[in-house]
């Protein structure tokens, strides 16, 4: 089995991008599984395989211990991670060739704290890898394409594991992006994470073109599978 983590900043479009490529996978007959790991999650557009809402209640944990919706995500990791066992014993039964996992929305709580990082060096698979997402209608200038660049960055090292950063929604911003200096950027720093990283099965291309669907980035998916 290999290992998905898809990651990024809130709403940036994890939980759709984990959808459509599972999508991906089972209309070319690899099969694939979700497992959700945002405890507050309340709709996603896919269906769990493995769903941490099963082992802990958001709701509940911020009664319980009287806690603000971030005091009760960061309990819910911490918690998650005490189930790792039982968690892992379920991917066993499902066992799929690929494993996607859409993470919380908030990613410095899931990344920045040990129990995100024991969650995924947990997970048993034969190869990890990570995708970034950069929130396309976040990085309409310089600074906030920097500022998520260096988040992006701190997420890799926290993480640990090879990483692939992506833009989504190009559908909104697409224009604004084909000539841009800082979409060229990121082409470089995809092209160094692929390098480095040993996956080479699949491959994003975001950047803009003519060819570019709707849902830009996420129905751009090429795979040598
Ligand atoms: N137009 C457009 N909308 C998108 C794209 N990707 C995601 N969205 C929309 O952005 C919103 C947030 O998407 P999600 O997939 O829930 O984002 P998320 O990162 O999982 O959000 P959190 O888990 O809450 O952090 C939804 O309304 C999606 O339909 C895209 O490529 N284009
Ligand atoms: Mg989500």
């Amino acid at each position: 089995m290999k290992t998905i983590f898809v990651t990024g900043t809130a709403g940036a479009g994890k939980s759709l991008l984990t959808s459509k490529l599972y999508e991906y996978y089972t209309k070319n007959g690899t099969f694939a599984a979700v497992l959700n790991l945002d405890p507050g999650v309340r709709d996603l557009p896919y269906t769990c395989d493995i769903d941490v809402r099963d082992y802990v209640d958001i709701i509940d944990i911020m009664q319980q211990y009287n806690l603000g919706p971030n005091g009760a995500v960061v309990m819910a990791n911490d918690l998650i991670a005490s189930k790792i066992d039982e968690i892992q014993e379920q991917i066993g039964k499902v066992n799929p060739d690929y494993l996607i996992v859409d993470t919380p929305g908030q990613i410095e709580l899931f990344a920045y704290r040990s129990s995100g990082r024991f969650i995924t060096e947990n997970i048993l698979s034969e190869e990890k890898m990570n995708i970034f997402l950069f929130d396309g209608a976040l990085i309409t200038t310089p600074v906030n394409f920097v500022s998520i660049a260096l988040l992006a960055t701190s997420i890799r090292l926290r993480l640990n594991l090879p990483t692939i950063n992506i833009i989504t929604k190009t559908d909104l911003i697409g224009s604004k992006l084909r000539y841009s200096r800082m979409v060229r950027q990121s082409e470089i720093i995809r092209k160094c994470h692929c390098q480095r990283g040993r996956w080479r099965d699949i491959q994003f291309n975001y950047q803009y073109s003519e060819r570019s669907e709707s849902w830009g980035v996420c129905s751009r998916i090429n795979s040598s599978l």
